[in-house]
């Protein structure tokens, strides 16, 4: 068995006022006074006074922090898995400052992604590039004791279209990458493998040997479909809590419940699992952030998984 707590993905659910960290910081100080949450997601946060009160707010709450840093690479137009070997040293050199940026405001996960898929005839030299930028991350990454990696795989040939990627292939490669960086973990993500489509609990259970933490997250799958893709799509609401997409308080269970079967592996004493769903500019965030807790807390009790030890 392990334990999985929930996790607050405050990135994602308070998107609209993110990149006003002082702001922001505000907002995360009056969410840490939500029991239900034993863990937070952030962003990669710039300034050095919120840094600080980050730092104050999460030890104050005993929050497990993911720093999601991936967007930041991506966003700079750089990979970790490019085969132009300026950018990726470029990217290598990035992911490194960022690991040192967020351990200043408490990270003990730092998340990251591969790069864009170049297409069948280079993936496999980009695969082997990438798994030196990642050993050469995780070098760097041992100086925190406290501080692991995780690498998100996302969908390869229907909307963010990486590298990594197939939970099969996926998986593979990180049983190479685990030989020399063992502070490397699989952050999961069920919108994705839905869109690669994947058998959640199948892949769920691929990825097990590496599982550290890992997102319940809506989408649409129907071809032709103008939601169809990653978009972080709202959860219904009770009592049908019907959609477009797949996700029901019963679908995320089934995954929770699965993952809590999993058998323990070294270095983590905790999962984490959030759900993943964005606000946008102008929704009432916390009726939001209440709408997501409910449906979480429906998942966790549906599943029988306890969350407030
Ligand atoms: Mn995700």
């Amino acid at each position: 068995m392990r334990e999985i707590v929930p996790s607050m993905h405050f990135l994602e659910n308070f998107m609209p006022v993110v990149g006003d960290e002082p702001f922001a910081v505000k907002l995360l100080e009056e969410a840490s006074h939500i029991p239900f949450y034993k863990a937070v997601e952030l962003g990669y946060i710039r300034d050095a006074a919120c840094r600080r009160e980050v730092r104050r707010i999460v030890e104050g709450r005993g929050w497990q922090v993911t720093a999601w840093c991936s967007p930041v690479i991506a966003d700079a137009g750089l990979s970790l898995s490019s085969l132009d070997p300026v950018e990726r040293k470029a990217a290598v050199a990035m992911a490194k400052e960022l690991v040192a940026g967020a351990a200043e405001y408490g990270a003990h996960r730092v998340g990251l992604q591969s790069g864009p898929d170049p297409g069948d005839a280079k993936r496999e030299e980009a695969k082997k590039v990438l798994l030196e930028s990642c050993v050469e991350i995780a070098e760097f990454a041992k100086a925190y004791p406290n501080l692991y990696l995780i690498i998100e795989p996302l969908d390869r040939f229907v909307h963010k279209k990486q590298l990594l990627g197939p939970i099969g292939e996926v998986v593979e490669w990180f049983a190479e990458l685990k030989k020399t960086a063992p502070n490397f973990y699989i952050h999961w993500d069920s919108a994705h493998e839905k869109l690669g489509g994947a058998d959640l609990i199948e892949s769920l259970r691929l990825s097990a040997p590496y599982l550290a933490q890992f997102h319940i997250c809506n989408c649409v799958t129907e071809e032709g479909h103008p939601y169809r893709g990653d978009h972080h799509m709202d959860v219904g609401q009770a009592p049908d809590y019907k959609t477009w997409g797949y996700l029901t308080p019963e679908v995320g269970a089934e995954m929770l419940k699965e993952a809590a079967s999993f058998e323990p592996i070294a270095g983590i004493d905790r999962m984490t699992i959030a759900l993943e769903v964005r606000s946008h500019l102008a929704d009432d965030l916390w009726a939001k952030e209440r709408l997501i807790r409910t449906f979480l807390q429906r998942v966790f009790d549906l599943a029988g998984v306890p969350y407030d030890k």
